[in-house]
């Protein structure tokens, strides 16, 4: 980060007022559009218009972060043998989580997904997007000596957020996604190349379904479940 990207000073807010009819089509359309959203495990390898993922990352980067220190970086992999590392190493870790590390209670809450630790479409997909947690941002000292710790705020909170504009991003584009959490994903960092100090968040496949792609029949809460209004 340079000093440039803080906050400095204040600017009247553009705020466009919307009539009441207009505010609810609006939120029961985007509602329509958002519950269509099923998170996908068979894609096709067809590639996907470069400028799409730039505007989803863009989106993603529009989102609130504790302090404005925007503590997230994204890593956007399409080459073809880059995705074989990625899993090759996500399916080792994979192999130990079912074989030893999950418990009984968490296989149990899998089962229904039909999850093991084959993971074909980190192959298959055409893009992976590694999101990286930043706990801390390095400023460059313009005068060449050592950079500086900027110590991030709600970084959880912040790369979540982020990853969700993320996820609505694509969806509204007509992509599908995958949110893989590999675990622990350490080796993402010496995969991509990224620095310690950014922890590997999560890695959102990208890409078309499958023609034949299913999906786990699922319900979702109702509002009255979901929400308490006092
Ligand atoms: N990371 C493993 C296990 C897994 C965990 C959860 I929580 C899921 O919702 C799905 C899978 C895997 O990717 O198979």
């Amino acid at each position: 980060m340079s000093v440039s990207e803080a906050p400095r000073g204040f600017i009247p807010l553009v705020f466009e007022e919307r009539t009441a009819e207009e505010m609810s089509d609006r939120a029961s359309r985007f509602y329509d559009l958002m519950r269509r959203r099923r998170t996908v495990r068979d894609f096709t390898d067809r590639p996907v218009p470069a400028d799409i993922i730039q505007h989803a990352l863009l989106t993603a980067g529009s989102a609130p972060s504790g302090a404005h220190r925007q503590p997230w970086h994204f890593v956007v992999v399409t080459d073809t043998a880059k995705k074989a590392e990625i899993r090759e190493a996500a399916e080792r870790e994979e192999r130990e989580f079912y074989g030893r590390r999950a418990s009984k209670e968490w296989l149990e809450a899998l089962a229904p997904l039909g999850t093991d630790p084959n993971k074909p479409f980190l192959t298959t997909a055409p893009v992976l997007i590694a999101v990286f947690l930043k706990r801390f941002t390095l400023v460059e000292d313009p005068n060449g000596g050592a950079p500086t710790r900027l110590k991030n705020y709600y970084t959880t909170e912040s790369v979540g957020i982020a990853t969700g504009f993320l996820i609505a991003a694509l969806h509204n584009a007509g992509l599908a996604t995958l949110t893989h959490t590999p675990s622990p994903m350490r080796f993402l960092n010496a995969l991509l190349d990224r620095p310690r100090h950014e922890r590997p968040y999560l890695l959102l496949v990208a890409g078309y379904p499958a023609p034949d792609a299913n999906v786990p029949v699922l319900e979702r809460y109702t509002l009255d479940e979901l929400a308490t209004f006092v």
